[in-house]
């Protein structure tokens, strides 16, 4: 029988971390053994670093399997770890630097975010709101977007953080779904030069719209803005003159801290919740451990706060952590497309988050780019969102990384709240393509369709072993859909969805969704590995492929490629990245029909969209496409209006 998934890509460049990295390093050589010899012991450790008002009774209470609770009895307010404390040992210290996409700056120091947090939350009381409500937020890249999350928090309401790219209906469904209160928006928000009509959608999504009662909205592009005066508000005329305190509001570990949609692509979207001290605990431990924070670190994560990482890796963990961070605005090609760098030299960046669909970006671009900007400030890199190809990590290490900085690539979920599986810079000899090892106090196995734990050098479907702090607590609304989705699977196991492979050191490989599996001629096959090596020819950027319906294989692989800088395809290119396929991976993953195209099909986070290219594949329908960044390109790869070729 075959492995549940292939194991074909080798790699076998590795990086061992610089000798001073390692010894200055926050997380040293002993804490995976000390977590897993004692997994409880190192959790409840990592929570008593944050601030809690009356510490919890139980840590982790499993009787009521999958719904784990962790520190009950506990009481606290994240706010308190995240501002307050900060505020006591070092007021002038920077929490954000912002800079706007049109060249405008802000900087909020400790005691500045806690004063604006408290005036917002004033607001929100005044608005209406309090402990138990859920305020969605849909905002754009603005300081005031962590100020709103903030502000709920200190009051004890849920947030919803809804991008600010969804359109009125995406945002509707999920007002409805939480039956939220409140909104908090802008008149508009500003992307690559043009104004992005955030109030005029909040406005659609209410009409007819039961549970919302009032809206704050902040004023930023000064656009014109239909009012409502029995719901509207702006936020300058009813935050500034509120009390610059706020006593925290006294929450229980297992209240709820936020509802996060998920990016998922097909279905109903599913409301993930998160609650205060596991999520807090897990987020606050792996940013100081994976991203080796320090007092002197200037640290930029790219992602939006509309998505998991921008409320783990932007807001909960730099701040519980006392860090200083920088948060931009817009695009990386407004005005032009050195903008990332010019940011990172402006404000000597020394620690960069960022996701592969980045990073193949600029490849596409060149590495002049960044190449002609001064990064040497950087120190530590790091990857999120989908498996980085092994030749897109070179590209990092080197023309971004300077060959100096250790890259982290860390898998993690909106579900799993924080990081479960990088390695630690100081510590971990990194490989080209793989995220490594558990996180410390993480228990993960890659398994078999029946559950059996896979032999080093196979591959299988990735699980979580044992309940870990930051776990989502259910669906909202759905505990039946929580139990079906991640733990029908395997029983007494988490299941992810995501594909993995174990190599000779149990290094774990993460393969890309088991849904996106391709199964040619009986052979497993993970689209990762096929795109990393078409990624691996030096002329190709960013690669998707898909598993086609095929009379004689089952299914074969089609194979849609986007080509660096000026390149042109051919039909002598796409002859030559079969047999490179071929060569590199072996003669059963080589593409059937390989496509020429200008971009791929993204969700709004930056994942590719493989279904939409399956529908193509297979001339179906296309299914929806409404939750795309770029719908265009579906239209040009299906009209055949990009270069294409059959075998
Ligand atoms: C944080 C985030 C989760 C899915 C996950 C996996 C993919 C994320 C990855 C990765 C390989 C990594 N993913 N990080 N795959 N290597 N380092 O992205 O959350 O939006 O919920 O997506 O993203 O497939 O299951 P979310």
């Amino acid at each position: 029988m075959s492995d549940a998934i292939e194991n074909l890509y080798s790699e076998e460049r590795k990086f061992p971390p610089p000798e001073k990295f390692a010894l200055e390093a926050n997380a040293q050589v002993g804490i995976h053994e000390r977590a897993a010899a004692a997994p409880l012991e190192f959790w409840s450790e990592e929570a008593k670093k944050l601030h809690w008002r009356t510490p919890w009774k139980k840590l982790l209470n499993d009787s009521d399997a999958p719904f784990y609770k962790w520190f009950e009895g506990g009481r606290l307010n994240v706010t308190e770890s995240c501002l307050d404390r900060h505020v006591v040992s070092n007021p002038n210290r920077i929490a954000f630097h912002w800079e706007g996409e049109p060249g405008d700056t802000s900087s909020l120091t400790y005691k500045e975010l806690l004063e604006e947090v408290c005036r917002c939350a004033g607001a929100l009381r005044q608005m209406g709101v309090g402990k138990g409500d859920t305020v969605a937020i849909y905002m754009g890249m603005v300081p005031e977007i962590t100020v709103a999350m903030l502000a709920c928090a200190r009051i004890g309401a849920a947030h919803s953080v809804v991008f600010g790219g969804f359109s009125a209906e995406s945002l509707r469904d999920r007002l409805d779904d939480a039956s939220c209160k409140a909104v908090i928006t802008q008149d508009g928000s500003w992307r690559r030069g043009k104004v992005v009509p955030l109030k005029e959608n909040v406005d659609a999504a209410l009409i007819d719209q039961q549970t919302v009662q009032s809206v704050l909205v902040l004023q930023r592009c000064e656009n014109n803005v239909e009012w409502n005066n029995s719901r509207d508000h702006w936020w300058h005329e009813i935050v500034p003159s509120q009390s610059d305190f706020l006593e925290a509001e006294e929450m229980d570990a297992e209240d709820i801290l936020f509802i996060l949609y998920t990016s998922g692509s097909t279905g109903k979207p599913k409301g993930i919740v998160h609650t205060c001290g596991g999520y807090l605990t897990g987020v606050s431990s792996t940013f100081k451990s994976v991203f080796d924070i320090k007092d002197s670190d200037l640290y930029w994560c790219t992602a939006d706060c509309g998505w998991v990482t921008g409320h783990s890796y932007i807001v909960y963990g730099p701040l519980a952590n006392g860090a200083t961070s920088l948060i931009y605005e817009g695009t990386p090609d407004f005005p032009n497309q050195g903008r990332w760098w010019d940011l990172i030299s402006k404000y000597a960046v020394t620690i960069l988050y960022t996701a592969p669909t980045a990073i193949r970006t600029f490849m596409k671009w060149g590495e002049q780019i960044p190449t002609s900007r001064d990064l040497s400030s950087l120190r530590l890199l790091g990857s999120v969102g989908e498996p980085i190809n092994p030749e897109a990590w070179m590209w990092y290490h080197e023309f971004i990384g300077g060959n100096r900085c250790p890259i982290v690539d860390t898998w993690w979920q909106t579900e799993t709240g924080s990081i479960m599986i990088s390695p630690l810079p100081g510590i971990t000899t990194t490989k080209p393509g793989s995220a490594a090892i558990p996180y410390p106090g993480i228990d993960v196995a890659v398994v078999d369709e029946e559950g059996q734990e896979v032999p080093p050098g196979h591959g299988g479907l990735l699980v979580i072993k044992s309940p870990w702090p930051s776990m989502l607590r259910g669906i909202h609304g759905d505990p039946d859909r929580y139990r079906d989705v991640y733990w029908s699977r395997f029983d007494g196991l988490y299941f992810p969805g995501d594909g993995c492979k174990l190599d000779d050191e149990s290094y774990l490989w993460l393969l890309g969704r088991v849904d996106d599996v391709m199964l040619v001629s009986g052979h497993n096959i993970s689209t990762t590995e096929v795109e990393s090596a078409l990624v691996d020819h030096s002329s190709v950027a960013e690669a998707a492929v898909v598993g086609r319906k095929d009379s004689t294989t089952g299914q074969a692989i089609a194979a849609f490629v986007v080509l660096k800088g000026t390149i042109e395809g051919c039909d002598s290119l796409i002859q030559e990245l079969r047999l490179h396929v071929a060569a590199k991976i072996g003669p059963i993953a080589k593409p059937a029909s390989i496509v020429f195209t200008p971009d791929l099909p993204k969700t709004r986070s930056g994942k590719i969209m493989r279904r939409l290219l399956r529908d193509i594949s297979e001339k179906r329908k296309l299914g929806d496409v409404t939750t795309l960044a770029n719908s265009d390109i579906v239209e040009a790869i299906r009209d055949g209006s990009v270069k294409s070729s059959e075998d």
